[in-house]
């Protein structure tokens, strides 16, 4: 009898204690959720292609230092394709949102023998809020495909902050960040973790834990693809420019969709995120670009009726 898509489940759900401890420190990391057969394809892919066919956007962070990250928000028969919609990780986001989610977008965060740039201090939601998501109702699944270590820049979580107000974001000269009066005195207040993953250790994270990660200063890369799900009941209030996260069901696959070579290719037939108009070389530009960060939302309503006046509630 065929399976239907709706009756693919993981043979990993995640344990009522790693529910809770996500839930009690904002993120919470599984050792082997993958096994090394099945992240060495993309290893490989990497190594041979270190460039992901262009596809790469610089991000320049509040040292001047730049890091490249790949992204895209459809998934076809691709192994980056795939890798989104395994059941192991999927029924992990939705475990932890506790609703259906859908695919907000991914990532290949690879950060290149002694590349010199960080990610700078950020809640991911922060982001997302300016992309129309009223609910920090998101989750992360990072999966390393090479050691992560302190050394090479593995992320930095702030335990518990999850729980804490979003906060504003400042700019410097082309960077984005988290308020930094507010990460200072975070700081003192929260645990710091050195997030150290070996190849296949995953970590779910929730949209509003404070992070960063170092410069890489070792000769080998330290990659990692993050997997970010919105809850659907989360879909941002606007259209237009969030047509890419709109909800539109995942078709989940079986957790064993790698090992039965069920892929057409890692980056080959791949479906990037395309560039923005006039924007050349930096494939994902689209997903970052499309809202201007440093106009305040806010409308000046002084002298002006209450905007709330005719609210029916
Ligand atoms: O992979 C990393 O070092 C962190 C990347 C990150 O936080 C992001 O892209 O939002
Ligand atoms: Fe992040």
């Amino acid at each position: 009898m065929l399976t239907s898509k709706a009756e693919i489940r993981t043979t990993r759900s995640l344990t009522p204690e790693q529910i809770a401890q996500y839930h009690k420190d904002g993120f919470l990391i599984i050792r082997g959720f993958f096994d090394l057969d099945e992240i060495e394809p993309m290893r490989k892919a990497c190594e041979e292609d270190p460039n992901v066919m262009g596809y790469q956007t610089s991000i320049v962070d509040t040292f001047g230092k730049v890091y490249k990250v790949t992204t895209w928000t459809d998934l076809q028969q691709s192994y980056l394709g795939v890798v989104p919609r395994l059941a192991r990780v999927v029924d992990g986001a939705e475990a932890l949102l506790g609703e259906e989610c859908y695919h907000w977008h991914s990532k290949i965060l690879k950060k290149d023998p002694y590349c010199e740039g960080t990610v700078d201090w950020h809640q991911d939601c922060a982001f997302w809020y300016h992309n129309g998501c009223l609910f920090p109702h998101f989750a992360t699944c990072t999966i390393a495909i090479t050691a992560n270590t302190k050394e090479n820049g593995c992320i930095q979580m702030v335990k518990g902050s999850h729980l804490a107000s979003r906060f504003d974001m400042a700019r410097g000269d082309q960077a984005v960040f988290a308020d930094p009066k507010r990460v200072k005195e975070i700081l003192k207040r929260l645990e710091v973790v050195d997030c150290e993953m070996e190849p296949g250790d995953v970590m779910f994270f929730h949209g509003n834990t404070l992070h960063c990660s170092g410069p890489n200063r070792t000769g080998s890369p330290r990659t990692v693809i993050h997997c970010h799900y919105n809850a659907v009941s989360n879909v941002p209030f606007w259209v237009e420019g969030q047509e890419h996260h709109q909800y539109k069901p995942i078709e989940k696959l079986p957790d064993s969709t790698i090992k039965d070579g069920n892929y057409s290719s890692v980056f080959e037939q791949h479906h990037f995120h395309p560039n923005e108009e006039g924007e050349t070389g930096d494939g994902g530009l689209g997903i970052f670009k499309k809202q201007d960060w440093y106009i305040s939302l806010e409308d000046d309503y002084s002298g002006k009726e209450s905007p709330f006046a005719n609210l029916e509630v």
